[in-house]
């Protein structure tokens, strides 16, 4: 039967793109719910023809709610989960708040769908630049189990929400009109330049960011052991993280292997011409559901080595494509 849904956080950047993806995927609604800060309480948003306007959230909207999607923040989702919870409904959250919970699923479909059925009434969305990895490392590992991953990413402005985004063209004309202005929304201005990852700094001197990868992969791919460091970089690109990363696994694999059983792998495309030297850029993959995957090298430094080099859209499969898939894992098994 079609679900009443609610989005909580409706007008953000991901928010925006969850009721794209819902309508585009014909996912079965009988009744939509805007749920949002006061500050968006009373846009008018179009789904499917329709205007519907975007409410507080209250604990009457959430009356025999089915299936709440939040991306408005952690303290949010903690906040509605209890109300969530009463109504038997399941909570698919896009923030960090849940993830590392024993009793909750961190999925990414492609990769290890069959925990969400074992949830306790949440499921948590991985981090953006975890869920592109993942959907690279998996395929890889029943090759040949990894050892040892290192990453550095290239993380578009939108992991940073909509303002983000709004702000990094304003400060790029800025620049550009020789009147360059401080950013009010990151750290740094990110016209015509770069930054380590503006997330808190934690005591062994990788930020929260680089260590959401380590755990969050080692969750998702259940190597609770598994080496992972990483180094992320905030990029003046809008919607599309990138990442350079290297594979230590207890074989040798052949790059020719390693692409044949990428290229059975869903969500994702190989993107690989040496001759033209045309490999994965952020514009190939803007707006688009696979991430692309290319440069699958052997590590000259180590036999067992590969490197790579991967992109994905982070609004999309890295957040709220992945939330919707989530979903129809649920409706599937229902
Ligand atoms: C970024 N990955 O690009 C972050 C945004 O834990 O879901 C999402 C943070 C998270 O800055």
């Amino acid at each position: 039967r079609p679900l009443k849904v609610a989005v909580l956080g409706s007008s953000g950047a991901v928010g925006s793109e969850l009721l794209k993806i819902l309508e585009e995927r014909d996912f079965p609604i009988s009744e939509l719910v805007l749920l949002s800060s006061q500050r968006s309480e009373g846009k008018i948003v179009k789904w499917k023809g329709e205007e519907i306007i975007t409410k507080k959230a209250s604990k009457e909207e959430f009356l025999n709610v089915d299936l709440v999607l939040a991306s408005a923040g952690g303290s949010i989702s903690k906040q509605w989960l209890s109300t969530v919870k009463d109504q038997n409904a399941v909570l698919i959250d896009n923030s960090s708040a849940f993830r590392l919970e024993n009793d909750v699923p961190l999925v990414v479909p492609e990769v290890n769908a069959c925990e969400a059925l074992k949830h306790n009434g949440v499921i948590a969305n991985p981090n953006c630049t975890t869920i592109l990895l993942t959907l690279v490392l998996a395929p890889l590992n029943k090759i040949s189990p990894i050892k040892r991953v290192i990453v550095s990413t290239y993380q578009s402005v939108s992991g940073a929400g909509q303002l983000a985004m709004e702000e990094l063209q304003f400060l790029t004309k800025k620049y550009l009109q020789g009147d360059p202005k401080e950013s009010e929304v990151l750290p740094y201005s990110l016209a015509f330049n770069l930054f380590l990852h503006n997330s808190p700094m934690l005591s062994n001197n990788y930020c929260e960011e680089e260590m959401k990868m380590t755990n969050e992969t080692r969750k998702i791919l259940n190597i609770t052991d598994l080496k992972l460091s990483s180094t992320c970089v905030r990029v003046p690109v809008l919607r599309a993280h990138s990442e350079s990363v290297n594979v230590e696994f207890d074989d040798v694999i052949k790059p020719s292997y390693a692409i044949n059983q990428l290229k059975k792998a869903k969500g994702l495309e190989i993107i690989e011409d040496y001759e033209k030297n045309r490999f994965p850029m952020p514009n190939d993959v803007m707006g688009r559901d696979n991430i692309a995957v290319g440069r699958i090298r052997t590590d000259i430094s180590n036999s067992n080595g590969l490197e790579l080099w991967l992109c994905g859209d982070q609004i999309r499969k890295g957040a709220a494509l992945n939330a919707v898939q989530i979903a129809e894992l649920l409706i599937a098994k229902k």
